[in-house]
């Protein structure tokens, strides 16, 4: 459904009901001790699994534990299926997630190889959803958002489970590290139809959208957002001639540099990077290398047409 929504020089127009704005909060607590940083295997889970995610999992403080009681590299508080082994599966550090609305990808980094991971399911529903973005926690648990609905999705098998019901229209979606927005906990961040920056919290299967601000300086709707602890937190904006990629105050959404303009690429749905270099993924295909200290394009793919909506990259990069 109107696939086209997302493109930076029609966002505005595209917003449908203007003002209303879909903001998906989930606050996940993220405690430091990350996984191993195993891969996912396409050969776990998304098999029985709770069909919606706890709320213990997503949205309120719990005490400040490290267990893993189902172990399997997530700690409870920020597993969506604390009792459940096989779910939600952990991505693959130093990989960058991607999605059009019915895929997941991932890219290599370093080769640029891009890789079909596979179709989204979507559970409870069974008709197809489409994924307007996803993002990735410190442990490597990937949610997705849709029109309408927050998932969370095993990276490997691309099986979705419902989370919660998200009222507004989100654009891009990521996580915060800990200590940016919130002193003791990572935040799950969405960037909604109006551009505004919202945390999601999610309370008895509702998604709480809230403003901390205006993402970017106010431009009109944006692409997407991606965190990385210590790196900083970064946006593709709609410069209203083209997209642009900003560095951000994650506490407030607002502008801190204007890193690359994009004038060429009109709909950069997807960004995420590591260290020094983001990947923007434009909807008509292209995939854009910016080197983010020099402020240049260093590499661009214009070989694909794959309708890139989203990206995704963990919080937390070690040995990278
Ligand atoms: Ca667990
Ligand atoms: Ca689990």
């Amino acid at each position: 459904m109107t696939t086209g929504r997302k493109l930076c020089a029609t966002r505005g127009a595209a917003a449908g009901t203007g003002r209303s704005v879909l903001v998906v909060g989930v606050l996940l607590l993220l405690l430091a001790a990350c996984g191993s940083g195993g891969a996912t295997g396409s050969d776990e889970g998304g098999g029985a699994a709770t069909e919606t995610l706890n709320d213990s999992a997503a949205g309120e403080s719990l005490g400040p534990s490290l267990s893993d009681r189902d172990d399997d590299g997530v700690p409870d508080e920020a597993d969506p299926f604390p009792d459940d082994p096989t779910l939600p599966g952990i991505a693959l550090e130093g990989v960058i997630y991607m999605n059009t609305t019915t895929q997941l990808w991932t890219l290599d980094v370093d080769t640029y190889k891009i890789s079909q991971v596979g179709y989204f399911g979507w559970h409870p529903t069974p008709y197809h959803n489409l994924m307007e973005d996803i993002a990735l926690d410190a442990h490597g648990v990937l949610y997705g958002v849709s029109p309408d609905t927050l998932y969370t999705c095993h990276p490997g098998t691309v099986q979705c489970y419902k989370i919660a019901d998200v009222p507004i229209w989100v654009y891009g979606l990521t996580f915060v590290p800990k200590g940016l927005v919130d002193p003791s906990n990572e935040v799950l961040m969405a960037i909604t139809s109006d551009g505004e920056w919202r945390r999601v919290d999610v309370s008895d299967g509702k998604a709480t959208l809230t403003s901390l601000g205006v993402c970017g300086f106010g431009g009109g709707g944006n692409g997407d957002a991606y965190s990385i602890e210590g790196i900083g937190t970064f946006a593709s904006v709609d410069t209203g001639w083209g997209c642009s990629i900003y560095e951000l105050n994650p506490a407030d959404g607002s502008a801190v540099r204007e890193i690359c303009p994009l004038p060429a690429y009109k709909g950069v749905f997807g960004l995420a990077g590591t260290g020094d270099t983001a990947f923007a993924f434009d909807w008509n295909g292209p995939i854009v290398v910016i080197d983010l200290e020099k402020k240049q394009i260093i590499h661009e793919m214009k070989d694909q047409w794959y309708p890139w909506a989203g990206a995704a990259v963990r919080t937390e990069q070690h040995g990278e």
